[in-house]
């Protein structure tokens, strides 16, 4: 049920609940010739129905809210940002710890009022700068940090006592978090004055982001370490950042990630009451991060549905005495989904509508993106401009001025009825299946964003959906813009004579100590992780060092994949295009004896895979034989795995910049491998001038974001074709 069924089996039943106000239907009537006015309803991706117009009775009685006042539907305080202003934290960070450093300097100075540090992937999954199974990822998509000396260069001159920093870490959360008290201690700050947020959501790494290192287990363990170390030492700092944003980016619709982000953090709750502590210990200090998009009142009414949603479940569950227990505090951030390659500084204009719906819906602390994120590394011009959307909607709108200004709207408080009684009903459907930790091991929510994912998609290759520059208004000649370059191996050499250094100038046996009572408390649960890892940064221990010596015991965690299958083709609405091309494939089977064979891979520490599980779902419903290999590869890796499987292509998915390393690499070893015969096509997000690079190279097809997924199998079939002489 949850894969196969399409879009359109929920409409028809949708639309016959339908009911308008009587008079306003008669004038509608005669004002569209005699057409039903039910011609107007919109039917969501979250199935619901937007009304063209909405009454009195669409609140069925219900009586409206007083901001701070529990539900905290409009706000958990009664003044909330009319007498301050939000947080502007734009998230950012890029290959070494010295430029990342001048970097905040400046933004701090140009308006931006909090930070946010974007790590190497290197980083994120627990590797050193100098392995090799990182040398198309450090510095790319964030600054690389191996040491507690690099993080003290991240924040030289920024005072930590003054400033709050949220780090996005999940997977090395331990040896960062450390890295992080340490450089405030070496600074002269107490670590009770620490302010910000660590994202430390390792849930949602398991369905969507991937970032983890150990399974989902230890690591539940190692967060409710984090949570008690944090309560008691850090009470400033928000211990997780309970993270709906990435489920949207997934593929998401809004009640699924509303469901699955609410029942992440009551997950995070009985964990750490099972550890011993108390309601009052935990919630205050958790944190919420929710995506934002273009679907304008219903992203408003999710950011009230989810205060409302939490605050009533927590006091039913738990009873809190702190009145800060039951508040949602949330960052958004503006849709990375929604950027297009094409058209780029269309973006622009999606942003600024998307940092809207986040400030209507009240958001604590917001990023807003750059225009050419769709295309590579934002540069210091689009930043500027991302930054000054927030600037100047503070500034010069008067928005922020009036709190929760769509309540008592009757379609707003409709939306958010609705978005909350969708919301639960998966919230409780998660708990039937005995909470969000076993709920991942059932695959369910995982599936269910990607087939959602998939019918998006077909929603857009069909029309059904606009996308004004992708499938409406599409420019014929499009004006190729520039994006941020980065050195990789120049910001690789750098880290790895830092890393020497530091080893060299350290008490080896000291360090090595630590390593072992880390290891030692895996092993037994005896101590605090948070705890030790801090003695080891002191001791100048790398990040590589403290995940191993965890590593020995919890192990790595390796992800098995499934592919949806019949949610593209049951969404798609012209069939003739689909029908033809499948009928192509079907062709190709009875000519060669076997259907067209692909390996969809993704290699290095890029571990975003939407785009190659929206692929294989589309080719594998046209026909295609479609394998997903193993997440974070490297280039030896997936060519031996595709000579071992007999393929007819390999397809790779990059978004985190490593393309021009990585690809050129595995098309070398395929060669060594003598399997130069195998079609290599890659997409994502690869900028245009890189594309004759990558042709240089050996690849034979590049798709950029925005690709219909019959044009680009189409143009495989063709590929393989011509490579096999057929
Ligand atoms: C705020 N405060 C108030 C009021 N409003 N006090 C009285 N009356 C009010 N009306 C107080 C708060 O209690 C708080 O004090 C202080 O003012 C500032 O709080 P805030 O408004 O809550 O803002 P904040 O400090 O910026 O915190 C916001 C969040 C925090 C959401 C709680 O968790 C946060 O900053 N998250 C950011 C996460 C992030 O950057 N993620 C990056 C994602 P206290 O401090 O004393 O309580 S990027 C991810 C990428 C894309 C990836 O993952 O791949």
């Amino acid at each position: 049920f949850l894969v196969k069924a399409s879009t359109f089996q929920f409409i028809g039943r949708a639309l016959s609940k339908i009911k308008f106000n009587a008079q306003w239907e008669k004038l509608a009537k005669k004002e569209l010739c005699g057409k039903d006015p039910k011609s107007l309803l919109y039917v969501s991706p979250e199935n619901i129905t937007l009304k063209p117009v909405y009454f009195e009775e669409d609140r069925k009685g219900k009586k409206g809210e007083i901001p701070g006042v529990f539900p905290l539907t409009r706000g958990h305080y009664a003044t909330m940002y009319t007498g301050r202003k939000h947080t502007i934290r734009q998230y950012s960070g890029f290959s070494t710890a010295q430029e990342s450093n001048q970097l905040y300097k400046k933004n701090l100075k140009a308006g931006q009022t909090g930070l946010s540090v974007a790590f190497s992937l290197s980083t994120h999954r627990g590797y050193d700068s100098d392995n090799p199974r990182v040398a198309g990822d450090v510095g790319m998509a964030g600054v690389a940090i191996d040491t507690v000396e690099d993080m003290k260069i991240l924040f030289s001159g920024i005072p930590l006592d003054k400033h709050s920093v949220s780090m996005t870490m999940n997977g090395a959360v331990l040896p960062i978090l450390a890295f992080f008290i340490v450089a405030g201690e070496e600074q002269g700050v107490r670590q009770e004055e620490l302010r910000g947020t660590i994202q430390n959501d390792i849930l949602k790494e398991y369905m969507v982001r991937n970032t983890f290192i150990y399974p989902p287990k230890p690591s539940m363990h190692i967060i409710s370490d984090i949570m008690a170390y944090m309560s008691k030492k850090l009470p400033r700092y928000n211990t997780i950042s309970i993270s709906g944003f990435h489920i949207q980016e997934a593929g998401a619709d809004k009640s699924t990630e509303l469901a699955i982000t609410i029942a992440d953090g009551l997950e995070y709750i009985d964990a750490a009451i099972k550890h011993g502590l108390d309601i009052d210990d935990v919630a205050p200090r958790l944190s919420f991060f929710f995506g934002v998009g273009m679907d304008f009142y219903m992203e408003i009414a999710k950011l009230r549905a989810a205060r409302r949603l939490w605050a009533k479940l927590i006091q039913e569950k738990y009873h809190p005495k702190k009145r800060e227990s039951l508040m949602l505090r949330t960052h958004c951030q503006t849709s990375g989904w929604s950027l297009t390659e094409q058209d780029p500084y269309n973006n622009i204009i999606r942003t600024t509508i998307e940092a809207m719906a986040a400030m209507f819906g009240q958001t604590q602390s917001l990023h807003t993106d750059s225009f050419d994120e769709a295309i590579g590394l934002p540069t210091e011009f689009s930043s500027r401009l991302a930054r000054n959307t927030q600037v100047i909607l503070q500034e010069e709108t008067n928005i922020p001025k009036v709190i929760d200004p769509w309540g008592g709207s009757y379609l707003m408080e409709s939306l958010t009825d609705q978005l909350e009684e969708k919301a639960l009903e998966f919230i409780k459907e998660i708990e039937e299946l005995g909470g969000m930790t076993k709920a991942i091991a059932s695959g369910i929510p995982k599936l269910r964003i990607e087939a959602t994912a998939a019918r998006k998609q077909a929603r857009i290759d069909s029309g059904l959906d606009t996308i004004v520059g992708v499938n409406k208004f599409h420019l014929e000649n499009e004006e190729p813009i520039e994006a941020r370059i980065i050195d990789n191996t120049q910001v690789r050499l750098e880290q790895i004579a830092s890393i020497k250094k530091v080893k060299q100038e350290r008490n080896d046996k000291k360090a090595m100590e630590c390593l072992q009572a880390i290891t030692e408390c895996a092993k037994t649960g005896e101590g605090n992780l948070l705890d030790l890892s801090i003695h080891a940064a002191r001791a100048r221990c790398t990040v590589g060092e403290i995940s191993q010596a965890l590593e020995k015991v919890y192990g790595r965690y390796q992800l098995t994949h499934s592919i949806v299958q019949g949610a593209y083709k049951g969404s798609f609405i012209n069939k003739e295009d689909f029908d033809n091309l499948a009928n192509q494939v079907e062709d190709f089977k009875t000519k060669v004896g076997r259907r067209p064979r692909i390996l969809a891979g993704k290699l290095g520490q890029d571990g975003h895979d939407r785009g190659i599980k929206v692929i294989a779902s589309g080719f594998s419903d046209l026909g295609f034989d479609v394998d997903v290999g193993p997440l974070f590869q490297t280039p030896h890796e997936l060519a031996k795995d595709a000579v071992t499987s007999d393929v007819d292509c390999i397809g790779v998915s990059s978004l985190a910049a490593g393309h021009k390393t990585l690809l050129p690499d595995l098309i070398s070893e395929l060669k060594k491998m003598g399997a130069d015969d195998i079609v290599v096509i890659c997409g994502g997000v690869i900028p245009h001038k890189d594309y004759n690079y990558l042709y240089e190279k050996g690849v034979h097809l590049v798709f950029g974001p925005g690709t219909k997924i019959l044009k680009c199998a189409q143009r495989t079939l063709n590929k393989i074709k011509e490579m096999k002489k057929i």
